[in-house]
């Protein structure tokens, strides 16, 4: 039986790997710096089944306690400070835990459990705004916010320890991915979750910055495999994670709305408070090194994540009125 360690377990990726990784048979640790019963929501199929610890990923002494313990075959770093619009205000929090934190996991792999393989998620955010597109893996970085810049530096230190001490560590540069999970500051579940309280009478306006901006979103439970199957390679290798098409949040919005019979125009207003200070519309990746060598391909298609967010919230409102 393999052993995985996931830091922030709690989250989007972190749940969805957990359940992955117990359907096939891993013993799974995970740390989250929050484990509250409603933290624990997205964890409720397998809970049970794995061993959590509360903490935070900077706590070097906890970090080296657990990778002693357990010595753990897989590592997946998904502990993050991931909104970027609040990476402004808390720029020095983006670098402890974005950037610093996985200088002390890489520390503790290599003095610790120099066989243990380690997954760091690293950003699109990281390519900025750039010329090349689709992006591939000689794309250069030109993060523009404090959330980018930290990530950068986490997958640049990861490329070092793996070329200097020989470890197996790889970063996915993974795209936007979301679910029913996403929380709801950004901007796929704000909608979804917008559509379903519209529906039900619960308000009738939906706030929204810039509807032309486009993203490359995919599902998370997709993407998660991706990451897996970067663990299980002969050589140690960064790949980049998307679908390799562009929609804008105006798109995201009519499929969500005529999901449920309404228009968006109807009740999207546009509030500049939503606005970001500089925005990317081309960020989008060749997939094709991912297809090739670890015979991944997305499954869920762009209306099909944007059906099985909205009919989630849908549902689960159901239940709360009934409640
Ligand atoms: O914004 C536009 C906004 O906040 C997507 C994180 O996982 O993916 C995510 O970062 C787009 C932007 O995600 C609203 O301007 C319009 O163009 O959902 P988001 P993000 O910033 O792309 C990357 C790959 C990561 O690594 C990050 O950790 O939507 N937009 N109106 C809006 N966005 C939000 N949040 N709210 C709006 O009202």
């Amino acid at each position: 039986m393999k052993t995985a360690f996931i830091t922030g377990i709690t989250g989007q990726d972190g749940s969805y790997l957990a359940e992955f990784l117990r359907k096939n048979n891993y013993k799974v640790v995970g740390l989250d710096i929050n484990l509250s019963a409603e933290a624990l929501s997205n964890l409720s199929d397998v809970e049970d089944q794995i061993i959590l610890i509360e903490g935070d990923l900077n706590n070097n002494e906890l970090i080296r306690h657990i990778v002693s313990t357990h010595t753990p075959d897989e590592i997946y770093n998904f502990a993050s400070i991931s909104f970027v619009p609040s990476s402004w205000e808390s720029v020095n929090n983006n670098i402890d835990i974005n950037a610093r934190a996985v200088a002390n996991l890489l520390e503790a792999i290599r003095l610790i459990s120099p066989r243990t393989r380690l997954y760091q998620a690293s950003s699109s955010e990281m390519f900025g705004n750039p010329s090349v597109v689709p992006q591939d893996i000689t794309t250069p970085f030109a993060p523009r916010n404090p959330y980018a810049a930290a990530k950068a530096f986490a997958h640049w230190l990861i490329d070092c320890y793996r070329s200097i001490y020989k470890l197996y560590a790889v970063s996915g540069i993974l795209y936007n991915h979301e679910s029913p999970r996403r929380p709801q500051h950004f901007v796929s579940r704000k909608i979804t979750s917008h559509v379903a309280k519209i529906k039900y009478g619960l308000t009738d306006k939906l706030p929204l910055g810039n509807l032309e901006a486009k993203r490359d979103w995919g599902y998370a439970g997709d993407y998660i495999k991706a990451m897996w199957l970067m663990l299980q390679q002969d050589q140690p290798e960064d790949f980049l994670i998307g679908t390799g098409k562009l929609h804008t949040v105006r798109e995201f919005c009519e499929i969500a709305f005529n999901h449920v019979g309404l228009e968006y125009q109807d009740f999207v207003v546009q509030d500049p408070k939503y606005y970001r200070q500089i925005e990317h519309y081309d960020l989008t990746p060749d997939i094709s090194r991912a297809k090739e060598k670890l015979g991944w391909i997305p499954e869920v298609d762009f209306p099909s994540l944007v059906h099985k967010m909205v009919d989630c919230d849908l549902k689960n409102l159901e239940k709360s009125l009934e409640g």
